[in-house]
């Protein structure tokens, strides 16, 4: 390494708040949250509420306890959760679909992380001797580890219909919903009117340091308070987080175009590395396929590590790049750099 700052590529979970962050944070009315006394987290929640046209949301520690409230709200023991393969509910969250809910997944296999209606219905169990039937469909926007791609619309809406018909519900794995309007150019409330609950993260691409909110009705919302109780959730002064989250909300997804920008200069960038295949880059997650490299993924990881490049391995032949505030475009620049120095020998 020569000194120069790491660029860490991990997440947009590595994002430190911003100076107003702290600010807000320092000066944060408090009170205690478990007896919805807090009001600067009673604020943060009617506010995430009227972003997203829900009735009511609920503040909670992390994206993975938005989820998981989310299905149970929803779902009773031994159903099942129609939902991406790679989705992050079915993979990532340990479980807790299972653990928590008491139900199966029922994956599909897409191209892109994105379901269509067509896939969904195909997939639904009705209550049967051999079966266990169909409680959710969760879907996830952006989705991660296909490349932070985005649902069009109109295959939401198309969703939404069919569902509605045939009485079930839709989660929303919104972690990064944010990500989504600014690419697709349309408002969060537009893409969360298509679903019934709808999590999102503050801590992600928003830079907050802490927090996540689950969306829908308030009756669902009550109910989703007890979960969270239970779930060990319910914290007390949390006001410092949600005023850190209030900022996050306010004035930080104006300027995610820009981390998408910086995603599709990394994209570009690394299609002219051989030995490297690039995702779709549709938003601030670029996908590495490094399986024409000749070298693991987690060697390439490492090696850039050495070099002050953070980029994770998702597995054995593929890295995952996410952009966001902590990464301007000459790190950018300086990342692709490194990685075409790292991929050299591999074809020398
Ligand atoms: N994703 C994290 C890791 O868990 C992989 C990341 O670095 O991207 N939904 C989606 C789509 C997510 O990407 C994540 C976090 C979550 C839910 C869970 O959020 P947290 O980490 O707050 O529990």
């Amino acid at each position: 390494m020569n000194g120069e700052p790491v660029i860490d590529l991990r997440s947009d979970t590595v994002t430190r708040p911003t100076p107003a962050m702290r600010r807000a944070m320092l000066e944060a009315e408090v009170g205690d949250d478990v007896y919805g006394e807090d009001p600067t987290v009673n604020r943060l929640e009617r506010r995430a509420a009227e972003i997203l046209g829900k009735e009511a949301a609920l503040f909670v520690p992390s994206g993975t306890m938005g989820n998981t409230i989310g299905v149970k709200i929803h779902t009773t023991h031994g159903q099942e959760v129609i939902c991406d393969a790679r989705c992050h509910i079915f993979n990532y969250e340990l479980s807790m679909l299972a653990w928590f809910s008491g139900c199966l997944a029922r994956p599909i296999s897409t191209p892109d992380g994105i379901l269509t209606w067509k896939q969904i219905e195909r997939e639904i169990r009705p209550l049967a001797p051999h079966y266990a039937p169909t409680g959710l469909i969760a879907l996830e926007n952006t989705h991660n580890v296909a490349g932070g791609t985005v649902y069009p619309l109109e295959v939401l809406e198309e969703i939404r219909a069919g569902a509605c018909e045939r009485g079930l519900k839709i989660h929303l794995d919104g972690a990064r919903i944010f990500n989504a309007a600014a690419a697709c150019g349309r408002g969060v409330r537009e893409i969360a009117a298509q679903a019934d609950s709808v999590m999102f993260c503050l801590s992600k691409g928003l830079g907050a340091p802490v927090g996540s909110l689950l969306a829908g009705t308030r009756e669902a919302m009550e109910r989703g308070r007890l979960y969270r109780k239970r779930l060990g959730g319910g914290m007390r002064q949390a006001g410092v987080l949600a005023a850190a989250g209030l900022i996050a909300l306010e004035e930080m997804p104006a300027r995610l175009a820009e981390d998408h920008a910086n995603a599709r200069l990394l994209a570009e960038g690394c299609a002219r590395i051989s030995g490297i295949r690039v995702g779709p880059a549709a938003t601030n997650i670029v996908m590495l396929d490094v399986s024409g490299s000749g070298m693991e993924a987690r060697e390439i990881s490492r090696r850039l590590k050495e070099r002050g490049v953070l980029i994770n391995p998702v597995n054995a032949v593929l890295l995952r790049a996410v952009t966001h505030y902590g990464v301007d475009r000459a790190a950018c620049q300086r990342a692709l750099e490194t990685l075409a120095e790292v991929m050299a020998p591999a074809h020398a």
